[in-house]
């Protein structure tokens, strides 16, 4: 294990610190775990950089940053031991015994797969575990304090359509329970920590930030978090109770990401987010490092609009530093490479950190943008003097309010911290998280303090640092933390819920959507209104929901939002609280207020019952229901709301469609007075009031009054 990097060193490298040299990795790390042995578990999208991007089959391997030889792990299958499955896409966390625990994979974009499997590393073994409820692509995966793992989100192709499942899955260690359903579609890859009260946190991506007691089995609160929703950010759990959540998403206008950070405190009285010091580079696709000072270090990520922009100048690779004591970032060294959409970094035991991967998305057009390489970060604290050094430790297990006894050496020790091992992909770190141990010493011998509490310090294995008074750590010993051998100690007391309360308790996406129809049915909401939105992440409208749901129910007169996605044509079904028109003037700065330009807004559609009528030429629909008149116009190419997601435009308008206005004019010009009809096309209000683009038209069933 590399240890010394001071000697001789520039002065800089101790304010910027280091990069070594690249070097080559197996694959693109796009999913990479710190095993308890200290070599990395990783894995990319496939094997061959020219294979196809749906492969079924990608190699995990296991890579020793000591020598940088790696070796393959054996191809994981389903539980019928045969159909192999790519691992690519999957979310993962770290088991209380050092095993890794994956859940979900590759079909295609968009569509997961159900397996969950265990690594083992002690032998090099693959164990499937039984399937899910449902495919997931881009699942996380948590551990608990009592060391189940909870799964929550991911996508796969139900029917013709995307389906985010919202029911959260609880492996026990010998089968899968069902969890309260999230309070609608969750987002992808959500940003998940365990709190020290038991609970989980949602803090991403979404604006809304939920907790679920899992003892409860209830999700409650939803703490509006600042900025919105924030895509492809990471949220460090740098203290127990403390997250600070990172940049990421896209500002309305520009397009680029934020710069801007979130903090909260959940020890304190009333816990709310309140906006943290921003970084100095906006970034996107970033990850960010919690290193053994309890510093974050940030590194990689692009600075330009869209979803992950790798032209010149726009990648940033200038890493930087938060500190939590003084609240303020410092920039470091330059890294040599791009490292944004699928790149990962990862603190080591020897306290450099690996940055590594990037590339392997659709829609790539240079085939140098997947980096099948990595780089060591040298950390400013590995030139800041002399190592501490930990000559002994007498056990490498330890229960949660156990102590560990250390012999040291070199500098006097003035801090002790654990940092658990990390599982990391989509720039976050799902396992990561530091506790400070209360320490005391006896000439070179020092005794530290593990917390009683396993939701305060998870069961798993940690890197264990001795840092001296100038921040410089030792390098690590790997302990396991296993849970306490006493009860545990009883929870915090609940504290009142000061958010509001859930908008759709308890109800999967398939029952909150038959509900929906149920109401409808029995007409108790208004005009339905399809919105046309396109979501800025390339897997279209489909996966990348949960923020947009979120946003459209907080529009203007909605009064429900169906939960699924019309992902085929990119648009969502929205109803008003009763009918009339929708307050389109209003409505795109409201969905930027949460959910900033994850989706842009085109427009939208209505149908709208009623008698044509012409007036010196132009044509009128009156709603008899609520009086609503509407100027009707006939469609233009490019008016058609829906969207074709492989051309990124509106879908072309068919031959009956561009002539539907034409055979509504002659009908109305006939000598009999034509009946109700139903018309549906896009809305536009202008000064001169609202125009329907007609689409469609339809003979009025006479049951359907009004709207
Ligand atoms: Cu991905």
């Amino acid at each position: 294990m590399t240890e010394d990097f001071s000697d001789d060193a520039p002065a800089e490298h101790a304010t910027s610190g280091r990069w070594g040299n690249v070097f080559t990795l197996p694959n693109v790390a796009v999913h990479a775990h710190l095993l308890p042995d200290g070599k990395i578990l990783l894995w990319g999208r496939r094997d061959s950089p020219t294979g196809t991007l749906d492969d079924h089959f990608c190699t995990p391997r296991v890579w020793d940053p000591a020598t940088g030889r790696s070796v393959p792990t054996p191809q994981p299958t389903k539980s019928d031991g045969e159909t192999t499955c790519n691992l690519f896409c999957s979310g993962h966390t770290l088991l209380p015994d050092g095993r890794v625990f994956v859940a979900g994979g590759h079909l295609q974009d968009n569509n997961g797969v159900n397996q969950a499997c265990v690594y083992d590393h002690r032998a090099n073994t693959w164990t499937a575990l039984p399937p899910m409820n449902q495919g997931r692509w881009y699942p996380t995966a948590t551990t608990l304090p009592d060391g189940r793992v909870l799964v929550l989100s991911g996508s796969a192709v139900v029917g013709a359509g995307v389906v985010v499942t919202n029911v959260p899955q609880i492996w026990d260690g010998t089968r899968w329970h069902d969890a309260a359903p999230f309070p609608g579609p969750p987002p992808l890859y959500p940003r998940v920590h365990a709190v020290p009260d038991g609970r989980l946190f949602v803090t991403g991506t979404n604006a809304a930030t939920p907790f679920l007691d899992v003892t409860a089995d209830r999700w409650t609160g939803g703490l509006a978090r600042t900025d919105g929703e924030r895509q492809y950010a990471p949220s460090v759990l740098y203290r127990p109770g403390k997250v600070i959540y990172l940049g990421g998403g896209n500002d309305p206008g520009p397009d680029t990401p934020t710069a801007r950070t979130s903090l909260i405190d959940l020890a304190e009285p009333e816990p709310a987010w309140r906006e943290g010091p921003p970084m100095t580079f906006p970034r996107r696709q970033h990850n960010a490092t919690l290193l053994p000072d309890g510093t974050v270090l940030v590194t990689g990520g692009t600075s330009g609009p869209g979803f992950n922009d790798l032209s010149p100048g726009k990648p940033v690779h200038t890493a930087e530093l938060w500190d939590p004591g003084t609240n303020s970032w410092t920039p470091l060294a330059a890294e040599s490479v791009d490292r944004c959409y699928h790149s990962i970094a990862m603190l080591l035991p020897d306290g450099r950190v690996l940055s590594a991967g990037s590339g392997e998305f659709a829609g790539q057009t240079n085939p140098g943008d997947s980096h099948r390489d990595g780089q060591f970060f040298h950390p400013p604290y590995l030139f800041k003097g002399p190592r501490p050094h930990i000559d002994s430790l007498d056990a490498t297990e330890v229960a949660n309010g156990g102590t560990l006894t250390i012999t040291t050496s070199g500098p006097a020790v003035a801090e002790v911290t654990l940092v658990r091992l990390s599982s990391v992909t989509h720039a976050f770190n799902a396992t990561q998280r530091l506790n400070v141990l209360a320490f005391t010493t006896q000439g070179p011998t020092i005794t530290a303090s593990v917390p009683p509490s396993p939701a305060e310090c998870l069961p798993g294995h940690y890197m264990l640092f001795v840092l001296s008074a100038a921040g410089v750590p030792s390098v690590a010993r790997i302990v396991r933390v296993h849970g306490p051998t006493a009860p545990a100690p009883a929870a915090h007391a609940a504290r009142p819920e000061t958010a509001r309360a859930d908008a759709s308790p308890g109800l999967t996406v398939e029952e909150l959507d038959d509900s929906i129809t149920e109401r409808v049915g029995r007409g108790l909401l208004g005009t339905e209104v399809t919105v046309g939105l396109t979501a800025q992440c390339p897997y279209g409208l489909g996966g990348c929901w949960g923020g947009a749901y979120e946003a459209l129910g907080r529009l203007t007169d909605v009064g429900a939002v169906r939960p699924i996605a019309n992902s085929a044509d990119s648009t969502a079904t929205v109803y008003l609280r009763r009918d009339g028109l929708p307050d389109v003037t209003r409505w795109p700065a409201q969905l930027a207020a949460s959910a900033n330009a994850s989706y842009h807004y085109r427009g939208v559609e209505v149908s709208l019952t009623g008698r044509v009528d012409a007036d010196r030429g132009a044509l009128r629909l009156t709603v008899p229901a609520t009086g609503i008149v509407v100027t009707l116009a006939p469609l233009e190419p490019g008016d058609e709301l829906a969207w074709d997601l492989e051309t990124r435009r509106p879908r072309p308008a068919t031959e009956d469609e561009r002539q539907a206005f034409d055979r509504l004019r002659t009908r109305s010009a006939g000598a009999t007075p034509a009946g109700p009809v139903r018309v549906t096309g896009p809305l536009h209000v202008s000064a001169d009031g609202p125009t329907v683009l007609v689409r469609t038209v339809a003979a009025a069933e006479p049951a359907t009054p009004g709207g």
